[in-house]
């Protein structure tokens, strides 16, 4: 079998590559002066995401400097609940609020004209990163999770407690007292999701991630049936309607339940956040799929020794099986920006 000049997609085919593939989750963002200086350009953060040329730039900001072996579309899991008309703001320094689905509101169409030509700018911003890509860059498009989607939607925003933990009140209310209410929606967004990845990979993107960051939130007995369930329906989708394509789950902090989604044999990758035990990835999760993660944000920040032995741990541990270098969640603002070029002359040095 030939070998592809693209890493990150070997290793979502099952193959081992040593040195693995490294890329990170929020690679384009604040903690980058680049970023910072073509951010401000834009009058909010949806007209910067809506802009394919400052999406594209953004986009190629942390593979000019870094070379890593993918690039994800700069973008936000936001723009599905606002292509379907709800509306939804960032606000400086607080993050995203949309406007709080109630209980008696009717649920928004999907009209799949107009969606598609909400997100043309999304798309376009895709053609054009992937004919500037180098041509061992993998292109990654996303989505949202229809549980994270909806925990904005029914919320509004995050709502966080003193230890930082996010709370989605109304969304979990929505799982015990308005199932159904609640499997309409998941319905709407599913089919929302998959068009939108769809579109994504016509325009040029080779892999899809998608991200549950909230599926820890719901108790065990629920993940199957509002987490789980709905994200291997809706990557065999996609695996139907653009077959061949990798789809890697993000199913944050779900520790050993994780073993469900790679057990299910719907996607190629599954990216574990740093509570995660790498012992239990190689044994229970490797087997089934690639595995992608699993540095703490935080030692990425603190860098020096510290970060080395964190990344050497996690190499030593994950080195046996298909294995994807990556962060246990995303780059946070205050990263320097040395610590991840270091970070990847490490990794390009295992
Ligand atoms: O200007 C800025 O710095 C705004 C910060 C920012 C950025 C850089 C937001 C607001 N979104 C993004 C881009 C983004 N969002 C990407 C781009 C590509 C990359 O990774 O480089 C991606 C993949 C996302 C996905 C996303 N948005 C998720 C899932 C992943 C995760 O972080 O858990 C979530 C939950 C969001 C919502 C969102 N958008 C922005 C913020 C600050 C948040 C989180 C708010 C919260 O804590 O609830």
């Amino acid at each position: 079998m030939t070998k592809s000049v693209k890493k990150l997609l070997a290793v979502l085919n099952g193959e081992k590559q040593w040195p693995p593939p490294i890329w990170l989750m929020r690679q384009a963002g604040r903690y980058l002066p680049e970023y910072r200086a073509l951010r401000s350009k834009a009058r909010d953060f949806l007209h910067f995401c809506y802009s394919p040329e400052l999406a594209t730039e953004a986009t190629l900001q942390p593979i000019r400097r870094f070379e890593l072996d993918a690039s994800i579309i700069f973008s936000d899991i936001l723009v599905i609940p606002h292509a379907l008309g709800r509306d939804v703001r960032f606000v400086e320094n607080e993050g995203p609020q949309l406007e709080p689905l109630k209980s008696g509101d009717r649920l928004p169409e999907l009209d799949t004209d107009k969606f598609a030509a909400h997100l043309a700018p999304v798309y376009e911003a895709l053609r054009r990163t992937r004919a500037a890509l180098p041509p061992s860059t993998t292109l990654i498009g996303f989505a949202g999770a229809p549980w994270t989607l909806a925990c904005y939607m029914i919320d509004g925003r995050s709502r966080k407690d003193a230890n930082g933990q996010a709370h989605f009140d109304m969304a979990l209310q929505w799982v015990q007292q308005r199932p159904e209410h609640l499997a309409q929606l998941f319905e709407l967004l599913s089919d929302a999701i998959v068009l939108h990845c769809v579109a994504q990979i016509d325009a040029g993107a080779e892999v899809i991630q998608l991200f549950d960051s909230w599926a820890g939130l719901l108790a065990p007995d629920n993940l199957t049936r509002w987490s789980i369930e709905p994200l291997i329906r809706i990557a065999r989708n996609i695996k139907s309607l653009r077959p061949g394509t990798p789809v890697i789950v993000f199913p944050r902090q779900t520790g050993e339940l994780t073993k469900l989604y790679a057990g299910s044999g719907a996607f190629n990758a599954i990216s574990i956040d740093h509570a995660v035990k790498l012992s239990f990835a190689r044994q229970e999760l490797q087997k089934h799929c690639a595995v992608q993660g699993n540095l703490d944000p935080l030692v990425l920040v603190e860098g020096g020794a510290a970060m080395e032995s964190a990344a050497r741990h996690i190499l030593d541990e994950l080195r046996g099986g298909p294995f994807v270098f990556n962060l246990g969640h995303g780059v946070v603002p205050q990263t320097p920006p040395e610590n991840v070029a270091r970070l990847v002359a490490l990794v390009r040095s295992a």
